[in-house]
């Protein structure tokens, strides 16, 4: 097992879009772990590969409180989804920034787990807005990209002052 690098926004392959796993191989069931280390060490509540730089559609997630319920979602797709939410939500590729977006509020996910199998799971509040999260990081997006160009060119501003300090 390995801590992954997390990429940090605005780091450009944040905006890569992954591949379909076509084989769950022992590269792939390497690379969960290594995920799943990486999110826990964080901590973290869900990380896709994408900000890991590995751009294939894999995700794990873990919102329980006991941190020992790891979700992977491999090909996730969205089968049906309603309702609004607003929930207040921070990434670990855009560390200190916290903001809302509007997602769907309850998403049924269709997806495959590490040892193959396909299985549906109906979501609501923090698991269904993390998972929009992390599928959106598989089509290159990051949260902050909702956001007006005002509050993102702001946001950016904040993230390399704290670059600058750190260094
Ligand atoms: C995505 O985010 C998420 O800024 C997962 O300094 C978050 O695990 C979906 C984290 C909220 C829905 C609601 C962020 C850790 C972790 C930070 C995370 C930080 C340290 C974020
Ligand atoms: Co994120």
């Amino acid at each position: 097992m390995a801590i992954l690098k997390i990429l940090q926004y605005p780091d450009e392959r944040l905006h890569t879009v992954a591949a379909p796993v076509a084989h769950i191989t022992d590269r792939i069931r390497s690379l969960i772990e290594d995920m799943a280390e990486t999110m826990y060490a964080a901590p973290g509540i869900g990380l896709a590969a994408t900000q890991v730089d590995f751009h294939e559609r894999i995700i794990v997630i873990d919102t329980s409180e006991t941190h020992d319920q790891l979700l992977v979602l491999i090909n996730p797709e969205i089968i049906a989804s309603s309702g609004i939410s607003d929930y207040e939500e921070g990434c670990l590729s855009v560390p200190g920034i916290y903001g809302k977006v509007q997602r769907a509020e309850s998403v049924t996910v269709k997806a495959l787990n590490a040892q193959g199998e396909s299985y549906v799971l109906e979501s609501d509040g923090l698991l269904a807005v993390c998972i929009q999260h992390e599928m959106d990081h598989l089509m290159g997006k990051v949260f902050v990209e909702y956001w007006s160009r005002l509050r993102q060119a702001r946001t950016l501003a904040r993230l390399k002052k704290k670059q600058r300090s750190v260094m």
